[in-house]
């Protein structure tokens, strides 16, 4: 390349990784037009078939097998469904020898796609009875994460079998692991966005198992029929894609032998994903893969149910304390004492460390809070931030220049304006984190100067590294402000029939 490579954030969001165009060797390669000839055929074939890349490319599929796999091949091909659809058949006898191969088939593009490996089942899996007695012990009382690691480990026998969870900004943490006692836990760990680019995300959505046999396994190139050159295959749904060369140093670096991920999906997005690694090289054969697969798909179901149940159950609650609020009221038949008394249980709902109630210029405060001196100094920036609107910030010090002052005390709040008059507040504060976020890496290690010049590389260390982000408060969550909003607007109600303007037998 004659133009200055310029380095950034996307240049690895950039790389075609469906397109590597070669495969890892623990399995072979077919790819067949659309009238049944053979164009394409990883390199290794003569290992697995006996047959060499020159006999394969160019015959008719059906000249190379046996009627019964090819019969099975062709159904397979037609119950296929959708762009993302993969179908599995096991222990298939492809030719007249006795050798058994597990198939993945799939479509992509015009071409359909066969690979296979040899079958190495016992025998004595049945992926649905494993999933079954997997799913009644996650019933049990450990946490969903925690029991998912010890069964998946069960299952493969990686070294680290890891649940990491993606945030809002594309980075993710380590929140259960099971890893061989010898090695470092990276349970806790933060991971950056960048190390998961745009592109591998989105073919993790698609295709949600990923194995990684050996880490320094030779790539075995895809051969292709002259007239076929131009056409590269797209493997985004292959099992035996060879992976980036940048991912592979990443686990190089990291001291990895073999990886596998599975993805867990929430309303069809990236949740986070069953990460596992050994230190060494490890082949899950495909029955398995399939099983671990499956029970993916049941823990992103569990996941998905669990916190359904939990936004429900929130939700109850709130609507409980707004009852209670409106029940309150009548009985004291005072709304600002009666605030004062329920401001204390809407922390129920909205954990915070302090809370101040002003009303009528009166500030009472209770907890970790600013003096009054100087929530009386704050007026002024809720009149102007939180005019008959709910106004969040978990970085006080930032807008509020004072705030810096007391950010020890009060680095967050959440302000809940409870009358028309701009001086009459809820709110609610939290202190600052003993906030350090724990690294794997220091993240902005990035770009090192190669023999090309600066290039973006995968971090080569992967030590804990504490960055300690200082003035910030826990976030607002988008549940807290939901279940504040309503609680506005119970209040700004009860507060104008204290004003007189509605009648109380209304309620
Ligand atoms: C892919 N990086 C990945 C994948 C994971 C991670 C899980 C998907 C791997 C798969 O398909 O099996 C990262 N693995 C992790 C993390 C943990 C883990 C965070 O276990 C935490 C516990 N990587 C970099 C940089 C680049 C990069 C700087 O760090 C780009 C310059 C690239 N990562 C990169 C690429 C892929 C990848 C290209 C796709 C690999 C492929 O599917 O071919």
């Amino acid at each position: 390349r004659d133009e200055p490579y310029t380095v950034d954030l996307t240049s690895c969001d950039r790389e075609p990784i469906q397109y590597i165009g070669a495969i890892q060797p623990i399995g072979f390669l077919l790819a067949l037009d659309g009238d049944w000839q053979i164009s394409q055929v990883s390199a290794n074939v003569a290992d697995h078939l006996g047959l060499s890349v020159e006999d394969l490319l160019g015959d008719p599929f059906r000249s190379a097998f046996r009627d019964e796999a090819i019969h099975e091949v062709r159904n397979r091909l037609s119950v296929l469904n959708g762009p993302n659809a993969v179908e599995r058949t096991f222990a298939v006898q492809l030719q007249n020898n006795g050798a058994l191969y597990d198939l993945a088939i799939h479509r992509s593009g015009e071409f359909s796609v066969i690979e296979g490996e040899p079958h190495i089942g016992a025998g004595t899996l049945n992926a649905g009875a494993m999933v079954r007695s997997m799913l009644e012990r996650m019933q049990g009382p450990s946490s969903l994460v925690t029991e998912a690691v010890r069964l998946v480990h069960a299952l493969t026998g990686f070294d680290r079998v890891m649940i990491y969870r993606f945030a809002a900004d594309g980075s993710g943490e380590v929140i259960a692991e099971r890893v061989r006692p010898d090695l470092e836990p990276y349970l806790g760990l933060h991971y950056p966005a960048a190390d998961i680019p745009q592109q591998a995300r989105a073919l993790l959505v698609r295709n949600p198992v990923r194995l990684l046999v050996d880490v320094e396994g030779e790539p075995i190139p895809l051969a292709t029929l002259p007239a076929r050159a131009n056409t590269p295959l797209d493997l985004s749904m292959s099992t035996l894609r060879a992976h980036s060369v940048m991912h592979i140093e990443y686990l190089r670096n990291m001291g990895v032998g073999a990886t596998m991920t599975v993805s867990l999906l929430r309303d069809g997005q990236l949740w986070g994903m069953i990460s596992c690694h050994h230190m060494t090289p490890r082949h899950v054969c495909f029955e398995q893969r399939t099983t671990v697969e499956l029970f993916g798909q049941m823990l992103s179901l569990l996941i998905e149910k669990r916190e359904r149940a939990e936004i429900e159950a929130y939700k109850a609650h709130t609507h409980r304390l707004r009852q209670d609020l409106v029940a309150a009221v009548i009985e004291r038949g005072s709304a600002a004492e009666s605030i004062a008394v329920l401001a204390n249980r809407m922390s129920e709902l909205v954990p915070c460390d302090g809370i101040a109630v002003c009303i009528d210029g009166v500030v009472k405060l209770d907890g970790d809070t600013p003096t009054a001196a100087e929530c009386d100094a704050l007026q002024g920036f809720l009149a102007i931030n939180a005019a008959g609107q709910i106004y969040t910030t978990a970085q006080l010090g930032q807008v509020y220049e004072p705030g810096r002052s007391f950010v020890d005390r009060a680095a967050g709040m959440l302000v809940l304006p409870i009358s028309r008059a701009p001086r009459d507040y809820i709110v609610f504060f939290r202190r600052e984190l003993p906030h350090f976020v724990s690294w794997a890496g220091k993240p902005d290690k990035l770009v090192v100067n190669g023999p090309e010049g600066p290039r973006l590389s995968p971090r080569r260390s992967f030590e804990a590294w504490r960055e300690i982000v200082r003035g910030q408060s826990a976030a607002w969550t988008p549940a807290e402000l939901a279940a504040a909003e309503v609680m506005r607007v119970t209040l700004l109600e009860m507060v104008l029939q204290q004003a007189g303007m509605t009648e109380v037998e209304n309620w």
